[in-house]
């Protein structure tokens, strides 16, 4: 059995993960690929629990270490009872943000030791790390403008600043020039059409997968 490719989507507030990750899946699908579509922090029944904690509340509800620490474990718990079995099931999986968010949102974000993050992360996952990382780039005020008129910022992270938003947005495009064999950033401005043609192109060409 030939073990799945796993693909990362990441980005700022509003930038249209979920939109594009449908697309995608829906592309692969028609392609013949079994995909699994999941999140972080969630995917699994008990990171799921644990991002109620954190999504809701007061924007300074957590310090940035326990933070970075509740992530670091839904993680673990997402890798093993629903990453790691697909992909050794062959499946292709798809995940709405995955550990580059710790690094952008606690680490540039919040000021957390980026060191420490690399840490945590070697704790969890090991080696292992997604076949592609796309990276969804856009203005923070677009971003947030999108996730506000969708549901009314009632997302902790949504409340933070702009600076903190700005900080994080320059911690992705950071982490994609230090990574650029497994990251790709893709201008997320333009109208979803655009954006998912470009996600296409991207995914083809990188894991050898043919989407007609
Ligand atoms: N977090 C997460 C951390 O701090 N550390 C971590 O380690 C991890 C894993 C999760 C929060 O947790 C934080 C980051 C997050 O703040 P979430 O609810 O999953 O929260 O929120 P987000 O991941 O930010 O997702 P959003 O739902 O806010 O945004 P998306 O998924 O990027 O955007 P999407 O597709 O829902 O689109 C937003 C709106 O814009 C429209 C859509 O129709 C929708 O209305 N839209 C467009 N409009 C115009 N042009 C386009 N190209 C558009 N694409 C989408």
């Amino acid at each position: 059995m030939t073990r799945g490719r796993f693909i990362t989507l990441e980005g700022g507030e509003g930038a249209g993960k979920t939109t594009q990750i449908r697309l995608l899946a829906d592309a692969l699908s028609a392609c013949g690929i079994d995909v699994v579509l999941t999140r972080e922090p969630g995917g699994s029944q008990g990171a799921e629990e644990i991002r109620a904690l954190l999504v809701s509340g007061e924007t300074g509800r957590w310090g940035p270490v326990t933070e970075a620490l509740l992530h670091t474990a839904a993680r673990r718990d997402h890798l093993e009872r629903t990453v790691w079995p697909a992909l050794d099931a062959g499946r292709w999986v798809i995940c709405d943000r995955f550990f580059d968010s710790t690094m952008a949102y606690q680490g540039y974000g919040l000021g957390l030791d980026r060191d420490l993050i690399a840490t945590l992360q070697t704790t969890a996952l090991g080696d292992f790390r997604p076949d592609l990382t796309l990276i969804l780039d856009l203005p923070v005020e677009t971003g947030l403008a999108r996730a506000n008129a969708r549901r009314g910022g009632e997302d902790r992270y949504e409340r933070m600043d702009l600076d903190f938003h700005r900080r994080l947005r320059d911690g992705f495009l950071d982490i994609a020039k230090r990574e650029p064999d497994r990251c790709a950033v893709i201008d997320a401005a333009h109208p979803v059409e655009t954006v998912q043609a470009r996600i296409l192109d991207i995914v083809t060409r990188r894991l050898g997968v043919t989407i007609s």
